[in-house]
């Protein structure tokens, strides 16, 4: 029997570096597209680069995207390509709409003109919950984003619904809470913690700069969460589905934490700073769940101070190693 064949948009990211191991694992031709740049930035791949297909595209060019599509032929595409990161869509908003919201629609065209039979997952957000009208969010939760990330992911997310229910395509959007890891960017408050805390500990820095510590969310791992991605186009029809793990923990608990795995207390070297405050913020995120167990049978394995401490442990043999 012929191998089954995925392709990953944001395969250099995080979540599509564990994703395309998890996929390999289970035996599928991985094809993963990847933007041109002038240096590679495959720090996230190279562990695996060789045992998976890397082509040229961007969510910004539809032919791109066409071609690699009636090139290979996938039976499954997993759009995680996106500009994810909340604070820049204040400072490229119509940049951010372009990846993250008109992308999805470029990604779905593709598959709809050259073959509706193949499967799409799209990674969804949480952020799409954004001022919270319900605890713990679920499927049915109205979405009212914060951000112009946020509201570029309830585009992508309606787009994919509205190409299920139109073209009949096998379309899942996944509404994945924050997850982790040590491949997180280093941007993002778990990593900029868990990273400045090793710093410290080391005698490297002797401060951290952080904003709001007083927000909540619901962290994962994100090697669990891309099963779940999987799971979702493993069903006999396509739906939609809240990952998360029922817990909420805020930015101080995490620097607790963290500084905590240290032998440090956190009180001594965060320095609260206007510049990490938001326009808007999302005060507090928490998932349910249930609907994923019941369906999918999925469950997270690896939780919060789990997850914390492993993404300490990282960064110390990270920064030790370069000594
Ligand atoms: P990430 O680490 O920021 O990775 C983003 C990926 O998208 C990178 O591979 C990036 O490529 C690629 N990309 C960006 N713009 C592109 C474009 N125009 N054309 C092609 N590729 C492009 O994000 P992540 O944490 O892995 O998240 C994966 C997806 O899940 C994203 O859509 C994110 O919005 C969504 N999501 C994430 C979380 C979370 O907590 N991590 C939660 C919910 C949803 P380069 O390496 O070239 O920059
Ligand atoms: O780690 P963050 O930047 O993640 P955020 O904004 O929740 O977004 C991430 O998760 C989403 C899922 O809900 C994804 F869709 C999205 O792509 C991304 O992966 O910030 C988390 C919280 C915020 O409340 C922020 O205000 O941490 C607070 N925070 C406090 N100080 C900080 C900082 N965030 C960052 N990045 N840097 C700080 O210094």
């Amino acid at each position: 029997m012929s191998k089954r064949k995925a392709l990953v948009t944001g395969i250099t990211g995080q979540d599509g570096s564990y994703l395309a191991e998890f996929l390999l694992a289970k035996d599928y031709e991985v094809i993963g597209m990847v933007r041109r740049s002038s240096t590679v930035n495959f720090d996230r791949i190279k562990h695996f680069q060789d045992d998976v297909i890397l082509v040229q595209g961007d969510l910004l060019d539809q032919i791109s995207l066409l071609k690699i599509i009636e090139e290979y032929r996938p039976h499954e595409v997993y759009n995680l390509a996106a500009q994810s990161f909340v604070p820049t869509s204040w400072s490229q908003p119509v940049l951010t709409g372009e990846f993250t919201a008109l992308g999805v629609t470029r990604v779905l065209d593709a598959i709809r003109l050259v073959d509706p039979n193949i499967r799409f997952y799209q990674a969804s957000t949480s952020e799409m919950f954004g001022k919270v009208q319900e605890v713990p969010q679920k499927e049915t939760t109205p979405f009212y984003p914060r951000s112009p990330y946020g509201v570029a992911k309830v585009y992508g997310h309606w787009i994919t619904i509205n190409y299920r229910e139109s073209y009949d395509l096998f379309a899942a959007s996944g509404i994945l809470f924050n997850h982790e890891s040590p491949r997180r960017g280093l941007e993002f408050v778990t990593h900029k913690v868990t990273y400045g805390a090793a710093k410290i500990k080391l005698g490297l820095a002797h401060e951290l700069r952080l904003g709001n510590l007083e927000s909540r969310r619901d962290w994962g791992y994100a090697g669990d969460y891309v099963e779940a991605m999987w799971l979702m186009l493993q069903q006999p029809q396509p739906d939609d589905y809240v990952i998360a793990t029922g817990e909420t923990h805020s930015i101080r608990e995490l620097c607790e934490v963290a500084f905590g795995r240290l032998d440090l207390d956190y009180r001594d070297y965060v320095i609260q700073d206007q510049r990490f405050f938001r326009p808007a913020e999302v005060d507090q995120l928490v998932g349910d769940a249930s609907k994923a167990k019941r369906v999918l049978g999925w469950e997270p394995k690896i939780r919060f101070h789990e997850l914390i401490e492993i993404m300490v442990d990282a960064d110390m043999e990270a920064l030790q190693n370069r000594r």
